[in-house]
Parts: C-alpha cells; structure tokens; sequence
C-alpha cells in the first residue's frame, strides 16, 4: 500500500505516530518573562496527536526578540514553564521540538535589552513595521554584526540547545527562514557584508553551518531540524538567485545527517509575489527526511508522501482552528474555519476553545 499522512515515520531519532505536522506557529501569548503559562501547555497538549509538533518560534537570548509576548528558552523559569508543555504532549504521546530563533533585523529597540539596536548582516532596513508593546513602528536601521559577535550568537544557540534537553524536548529545529537573523545572512538582499560571511554562496551560508554544527554537537544530527523558506518575500527579503542558493544551502546540509530539513514552499504572510522554484530538485539534493508546507490540505499530503516528495507534511492555520486535525483527516470531517483577528497575542478565546469533534 502507498505511503500516506498515517504511515508512521522516523525523522532522525523522532519516531512519529503520524505524518501529520504542526507547522511553528507564532501566537503572541507567552507570560512574563517569556515564560510558558498555563493556556500554553493546554494549547499544545490540545494538539498533541500530531505526529509532531514544532512549537512557535523561540528567542534564544534577550537580543534575538522581535515581537510582544513570545516565550524565550534561555532562562530557568522559561525551561520550567516550557517543561510542562513538553511533560503534557508527552503524557499524550505526542512528539515536540522547539524552534530556535534570532529575529536579526525584524525587531525594534522597545523590544531590545536597554533600547538596543537590532542587529543583522548589514545595516540595511527593512521596508516595513514592527509589531511592538506601543503599536506599530517603522523598523530601524539594524547595526551590522562585527565578526567577533558572531561567536557569541552561536554560543547562545548553544545555550538555547541545552535549556530544550532541560526542557524535555525531543530536537530541536533551527528557524533559518521568513526573513530572520539566519535567512538575512543567506539571501544577499540583506546580506552585502565584505568579509566571509557575505558575497559567496560558501561565504553566506557560514553562519547557518556554523549554528547547526554547535547545535549538532550538542544534542546531535538526529534530534535537529532546519526550515529554509526560499523564496518568501515577507519581511522584505529577497535573493538574486534563490534556485542557485538554497539548492547550495541544502547539499550543504548533508554532511550533518540531520534529522529532517523543513520548507516553506512559496510565499507566507503577504509579503507579496515569489519567485518560482523548482522545490522537486530542491528536496532531492537534500539526503534526509522533508517536510513540507503551505497551503497543503488532506490530499495533496497524501499525494505528497505518495509521490516521494515529503516525508510529513507541516500545517499552520488548520491547526490553529482544529485541535484534532488528525482524527479529522481520518474521518474525512470537515475543519473549523480559523479566525485571524485571534492569530497574534490576547487571551484564551481563538487559542484554546476551538472546538474538537464530538463522538
Ligand atoms: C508571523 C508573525 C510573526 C512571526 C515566521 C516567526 O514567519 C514567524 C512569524 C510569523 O517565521
């Protein structure tokens, strides 16, 4: 029988029950501090008969925050509050990664540890507006990273990487897509540094090899994952050659033998028109296990794991709005529609009280 979102699967040393994924989602709903809180470890325990579930993008350390209340996994009280989540899903018997992440450029000083500067590849603003505790504001010219720094960020993925174990996850995924510190260094319309993490393909895809290979030796290449978004224009990026550079960026990766690479296959979030892509050859240059993601519903999941294209399938906003999408799927049910006026930040309505189906 052909392959389908229900045939189990190993992704690296992550035994999933399904292939049916919860994309990372960012929900803006983190206590003080950063800290998971009690609608959180319902949220995700809700959702936790997902063949895997990767949490909404992290901040790794005070600097790499770019939006009002997310959680962080750098602190003692972070790891015990995001302990609770991973003891709920794992009392479920569900799978969950975190998403390790530097927003770079995509943040504003009233985010920042004393009103700092954002920081990225170069000092080149972003078109556009940050979300921030006062509304609304222009982004900034970010400063650019001196080459000694660059050090001390893959040490706080390090950090990152030891409070997720403290925290009990089973990997962890590092966030390289969607315009963030990582994906800024990748593509050379945010990067235009001299030195050598900017200009050639080797030089631009430096950094990111360089947190994978910290990451990889501390949790090791069967626990992590990586996303890439090629050609997502939102938060204003663009690259000269994407074909050339992520084909580059994913035959890059092999060596590791991570757990899976994760790609967001086109545009997200209305940043407007992407380029076209070629994500067959993309994904057969890549050695280990796929994910897929956006826009796929139950059949074309299923066409994609049928075919060879994807090992799993990663879906956002369906999960959003249906806690039990897999007993959906399964049943052939129709889903819950997604309200997007509960996507970002506010209380429990539109995070926690979608309903699942009644037997
Ligand atoms: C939507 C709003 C804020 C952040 C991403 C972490 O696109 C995000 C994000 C998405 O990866």
């Amino acid at each position: 029988m052909a392959l389908d979102l229900f045939s189990p699967v190993k992704l690296g040393n992550i035994a999933l029950q399904n292939r049916v994924v919860m994309a990372p989602l960012t929900r803006n709903r983190a206590g003080e501090g950063g800290v998971p809180q009690a609608m959180n470890v319902t949220y995700y325990e809700q959702r936790a008969t997902a063949g895997l579930i990767i949490t909404e993008a992290t901040p790794i350390s005070p600097m790499a925050h770019g939006y009002p209340a997310l959680p962080g996994i750098y602190t003692d009280a972070q790891v015990a509050g995001w302990k609770k989540v991973t003891d709920a899903v794992h009392a479920k018997g569900g799978k969950i990664v975190i998403q390790l992440w530097h927003v770079g450029r995509i943040s504003h000083p009233s985010l920042l540890p004393n009103q700092a500067t954002p920081v990225a590849p170069s000092a080149l603003k972003p078109a556009g507006q940050a979300f921030t505790y006062q509304g609304l504001q222009d982004y900034v010219t970010p400063r650019a990273l001196d080459v000694a720094e660059l050090a001390g960020i893959v040490q706080d993925y390090v950090h990152a990487t030891r409070c997720a174990i403290a925290a009990g996850f089973d990997g962890v995924e590092v966030h390289a897509a969607n315009g963030y510190l990582l994906d800024q260094f990748l593509r050379d319309g945010s990067n235009q540094r001299q030195d050598q993490y900017g200009g050639s393909l080797e030089n631009r895809t430096r950094l990111l090899l360089e947190v994978v290979q910290t990451v990889v030796n501390t949790i090791g290449a069967d626990k992590v994952g990586v996303r890439l978004s090629p050609v997502n224009p939102f938060n204003d990026m663009r690259d000269s050659q994407p074909q050339q550079t992520f084909n580059y960026v994913a035959q890059a990766l092999n060596p590791f033998n991570l757990a899976y690479l994760h790609a967001v296959e086109g545009g997200i979030h209305g940043g407007g028109e992407s380029e076209p892509f070629d994500f067959a050859t993309f994904r057969q240059l890549f050695n280990n296990g796929y994910i897929a993601n956006l826009s796929y519903d139950k059949a074309r999941g299923d066409a994609a794991i049928a075919s060879g294209h994807a090992d799993a399938v990663a879906y956002g906003v369906p999960f959003i709005a249906n806690p039990d999408l897999v007993a959906r799927f399964a049943s052939n049910a129709s889903l819950n529609a997604a309200d997007s006026a509960t996507f970002y930040g506010g209380t429990e309505h539109g995070y926690t009280d979608y309903p699942f189906l009644t037997a």
